[in-house]
């Protein structure tokens, strides 16, 4: 029998320049090319988009998001993500330090992870991404390759970037003009 094939949506990160690959954008692009020669089955890549950092990283970001397909499930596919990251150069540092290329798990087909938990113990991979539905950097490019994904029985995607959108709105009305 085939093994079930998972969808994921994964967010896409760098503000480090590659010596061989280059800008973050392009590390973006490498990226998304060494997951299909590793045999994952990349279905929709966002626009890439330019970011100020959110936290203490510094120099601002590339960010984007994709769709693939695999017969991995999360924790596999979660392994296979920080294999990539260290072929690229990411070494153990500060928390939200500048990294060449940070890979997350946003969303999985199956639904939750771990399966029947509202939640994961701290540090273990829980899906939905425990803070995507906050930050535009994810939710933007996320909007761009899977609007109507349904989030965990919830919003989809389409509705949080409609809220996220509404909260800037009104956050930028409710500052002074300098
Ligand atoms: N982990 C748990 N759930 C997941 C998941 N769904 N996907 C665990 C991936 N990993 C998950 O991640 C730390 C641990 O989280 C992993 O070992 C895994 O078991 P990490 O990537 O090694 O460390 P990190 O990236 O420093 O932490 P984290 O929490 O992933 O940081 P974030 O949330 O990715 O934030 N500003 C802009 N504009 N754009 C950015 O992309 N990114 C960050 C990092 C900060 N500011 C940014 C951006
Ligand atoms: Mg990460």
């Amino acid at each position: 029998m085939e093994p079930p094939i998972h969808r994921y949506a994964i967010a896409l990160g760098s503000n480090r320049r590659h010596g061989r690959h280059g800008s973050p954008a392009r590390v973006i692009a490498a990226a998304l090319a060494a997951l299909a020669a590793a045999g994952v089955e990349v279905a929709a890549i966002s626009p890439t988009i330019h970011t100020a950092a959110l936290g203490p990283a510094g120099r601002g970001f590339a960010n984007a998001a994709a769709i693939v397909r695999t017969p991995l499930d999360p924790p596999a596919l979660l392994a296979l993500l920080k294999r990539t990251e260290r072929a690229f150069g990411r070494r153990r540092g500060r928390r939200w330090g500048p990294r060449v290329l940070d890979l997350d798990i946003i969303l999985w087909s199956g639904g939750r992870w771990p399966p029947g938990q509202r939640r994961a113990r701290p540090g273990a991979l829980a899906v939905p991404h425990a803070a995507f539905a906050g930050r535009g950097f994810v939710v933007r490019p996320l909007a761009a390759v899977a609007p109507a994904w349904r989030v965990a029985g919830g919003h989809t995607v389409a509705q949080i970037k409609a809220r996220l959108d509404r909260r800037k709105r009104m956050d930028a009305r409710a500052r002074p003009a300098l």
